[in-house]
């Protein structure tokens, strides 16, 4: 039957994103509740288009860029999937086709892009008719990130207590034109997963529960911030709240630590560029890159300023992206 097997086969695009308040540490291990609210903005240019198709295959199959994967990048994808699998009534298994617009393992295609659009296209291909709030909470199953990804621009996640109220939605920008600028340092693979990283830290550091009780009045702050247009103060709250993550990090025994010598450069450089007059502000995440926050407006200048600073480092302008798109 043809429209049968058109319900049967689905594509959906996600941009990835990047936390501005970050998510660091789970309440919930299997639902993948977070101990804090998180703040992101969606970039455009770091994306991922996966299909899904059910009954095609006799097993769940996984490709990435036209690798074939197994082991837990498959059995993580098959989890999910049985998940949908379980709200949509259907027994059958799926071949997952992905695409990065970034080299997967480059260090920058990450796994919120990879399942937002996962839960997208399998949700479609399996005739779920999930609102954007539903695509946001599956998408969280697959990984916490990629909750935020079903969403636009500024991205607010709901740490919420269970999975009815673990969710992201959108956050008026208003007038604010933002811009997160990648310094690219490395593109090996992390020496530790964030899952596990992040595991280590919330039942290993002492300096954990003191950067959580930071992270709502960070986010507080923020969105006050946001609704005053001060990009400023929300670029001051970000690289604190980003250096505060990273220090209960490294205070994990033993220590997770990602930077390496040129990630100092790095946030050396994004400081001497603020001294100079220009609004610039580091994130990090669970890898050696920097990322600098800025006005838009700015962008240009501060991404120059950079590549004087830093010549050996590949650095990239990303403006604020959509959110989850189906392909029909
Ligand atoms: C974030 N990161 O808010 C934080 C900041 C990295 C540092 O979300 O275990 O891949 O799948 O929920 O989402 C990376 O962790 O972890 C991450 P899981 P995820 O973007």
């Amino acid at each position: 039957d043809g429209s049968l097997a058109a319900s049967r086969c689905a594509t959906a695009v996600a941009n990835s994103n990047i936390a501005l308040i970050k998510y660091w540490g789970k309440a919930d291990e299997r639902l993948i509740i977070p101990r804090a609210s998180s703040l992101s903005l969606t970039l455009d240019g770091l994306s991922t288009s996966t299909t899904v198709q059910f009954g095609a295959s006799d097993a769940d199959s996984l490709t990435i860029d036209g690798t074939t994967q197994q082991g837990t990048a498959l059995n993580r994808v098959s989890a999910f999937l049985d998940i949908i699998r379980e709200k949509a009534g259907i027994n059958l298994p799926a071949r997952v086709t992905s695409a990065n617009t970034v080299p997967y393992g480059a260090g920058l295609a990450s796994s919120a892009s990879a399942f937002a659009a996962l839960a997208g296209a399998a949700c479609e291909a399996a005739g779920l008719d999930a609102t954007p709030r539903e695509l946001s909470r599956l998408a969280r199953r697959g990984s916490g990130s990629a909750c935020r990804s079903i969403f636009g621009g500024l991205v607010k996640w709901n740490a919420g207590h269970d999975d009815e109220s673990s969710y992201a939605e959108p956050v008026d920008s208003g007038d604010m034109d933002l811009a997160v600028i990648v310094v690219l340092i490395s593109g090996e693979k992390k020496p530790i997963s964030s899952r596990e990283a992040m595991r280590r830290t919330v039942v290993t550091s002492p300096l954990y529960d003191a950067w959580i009780d930071s992270c709502q009045d960070d986010l507080d702050a923020a969105l006050a911030a946001i609704r005053q247009g001060d990009v400023e103060r929300f670029g001051e709250l970000t690289e604190a709240n980003s250096f505060g993550m990273h220090a209960s990090m490294m205070a994990s025994r033993p220590a997770v630590l990602y930077w390496l010598p040129e990630t100092v450069s790095a946030l050396n450089a994004v400081t001497s560029i603020r001294d100079g007059g220009l609004g610039a502000w580091s994130t990090m995440d669970a890898g050696p890159n920097v990322k600098v926050l800025t006005d838009g407006r700015d962008a240009e200048r501060v991404a120059d300023e950079l590549r004087n600073r830093l010549p050996d480092c590949e650095v990239q302008i990303h403006r604020p992206g959509d959110g989850l798109r189906f392909v029909r």
